[in-house]
């Protein structure tokens, strides 16, 4: 079972008001390897796949709206434990509610335009790398 590794996204917002920089340096300061990444705008068809399991949700349309108004940027991400060790360093879903220093609390501004996505499962983020990086585009060191 994948246990090594997450799949992220720094969101519209972010990657908009410049933050790609300083979430990169949050994750590489959490001990995080990159071992893939592309700058990348979600067609609506892409976004409404990637959310499914939130599809008829009352925030589901806000949120395709919002996840193709730009460019983010998507990566693989190495670590032990990786799914829980960055859903720590994001943060609650909710910016407000998430801990001082976590990325959602400094570059979040809104539930929606929270900054970061980070696989909630080993089982999904291997799902969700392997929709965006194929094995060529993954490199380990
Ligand atoms: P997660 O990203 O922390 O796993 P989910 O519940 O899986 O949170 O929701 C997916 C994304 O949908 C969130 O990151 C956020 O951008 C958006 N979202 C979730 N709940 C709400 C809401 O109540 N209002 C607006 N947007 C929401
Ligand atoms: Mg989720």
């Amino acid at each position: 079972m994948n246990n090594g590794f997450t799949f992220a996204i720094i969101k519209p917002n972010a990657v908009r008001t410049g933050k790609t920089g300083p979430i990169l340096a949050m994750i590489n300061e959490g001990g995080f390897e990159i071992t893939a990444m592309r700058m990348v705008r979600l067609t609506k068809l892409q976004a409404e796949s990637f959310y499914n399991v939130h599809k008829g949700k009352p925030f589901f349309e806000g949120l395709i709206d919002f996840m193709t108004s730009g460019p983010v940027v998507v990566m693989i991400l190495k670590h032990e434990n990786a799914v829980e060790e960055f859903r720590k360093i994001i943060g609650s879903t909710d910016p407000a509610k998430a801990e001082p220093g976590t990325i959602r609390k400094t570059f979040g501004v809104s539930v929606q335009m929270n900054a970061v996505h980070g696989s909630d499962s080993p089982e999904n983020a291997a799902s969700e790398a392997s929709f965006f990086f194929s094995g060529f585009e993954r490199f380990h060191s």
